[in-house]
């Protein structure tokens, strides 16, 4: 008994442990644009970058919430967002940057992509998100695992911050007049992400551009 119990954790421990370096991946890749960036254009398009590993608890209350098998095959195959990176940048068009930066390396498969920064969800929630596949390279062999990114703005992440503490606090029945209130914010937080960009464009001699849209979309 206390045999097969510690083999489950060890198989557990392997499980996460694949998604932990799948972030690392990322992770990396991510500074080295940031570097790299910084060094060609003088610029660091990136504010800042925070990763977190789902827990088990977390995956198991997804998977039953989901009506997902409790095995690691069907979790394997059904939750994506195990491992998640998120990176805020200064700007909307940053964003965009980054994201077409990083699926576009050779190593990188999209398998999914929401644009909520185009189509913001009802509740005033932006953000671009990107399910990618990075390859991990074992003492055993290679596993691609899948790692949500998410790409966002300062304004998008601290409206987001609060609308998540909001939702909790309330236990996920947010009364109607703070729903309002922060579809409100969430329009004021574009505008100011709006004015920004177009100061930093001007500041830099630039016509304020169009959001380009997404070239890149998932791999089938
Ligand atoms: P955390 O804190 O990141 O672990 P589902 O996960 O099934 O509910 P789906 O389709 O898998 O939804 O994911 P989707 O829509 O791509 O969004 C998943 C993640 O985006 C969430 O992860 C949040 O990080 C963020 N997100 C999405 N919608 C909202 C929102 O309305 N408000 C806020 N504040 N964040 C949002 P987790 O796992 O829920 O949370």
């Amino acid at each position: 008994m206390l045999e097969h119990a510690r083999s489950l954790r060890d198989e557990m421990q392997r499980f996460l442990n694949e998604y932990r370096f799948g972030m690392r991946e990322i992770e990396t890749k991510l500074s080295i644009l940031r570097e790299d960036f910084e060094h060609q254009h003088a610029y660091n398009p990136i504010e800042h970058v925070s990763s977190r590993l789902k827990s088990m608890d977390s995956i198991a209350e997804k998977a039953d919430r989901k009506g997902i098998e409790p095995t690691i095959e069907a979790i394997r195959a059904s939750i994506l967002d195990i491992a998640g990176v998120r990176v805020t940048c200064s700007f909307v068009t940053d964003a965009y940057r980054l994201f077409e930066l990083l699926v576009s390396q050779d190593d990188i498969s999209v398998r999914e992509v929401k644009d909520y920064i185009a189509h913001p969800k009802a509740n005033g929630y932006k953000s671009l998100h990107a399910i990618v596949e990075v390859p991990v390279f074992l003492s055993t062999g290679m596993v691609s695992v899948p790692v949500e990114v998410q790409f966002r703005t300062i304004a998008m992440d601290f409206w987001a911050s609060l609308e998540h503490k909001i939702y909790y606090k309330y236990d996920k029945q947010v009364p109607a007049r703070l729903i309002d209130s922060l579809r409100d914010a969430a329009v004021t937080a574009a505008e100011l992400d709006d004015r920004m960009e177009r100061l930093h464009r001007e500041l830099h001699g630039e016509r304020p551009a169009p959001i380009a849209p997404l070239s890149i979309l998932p791999r089938s």
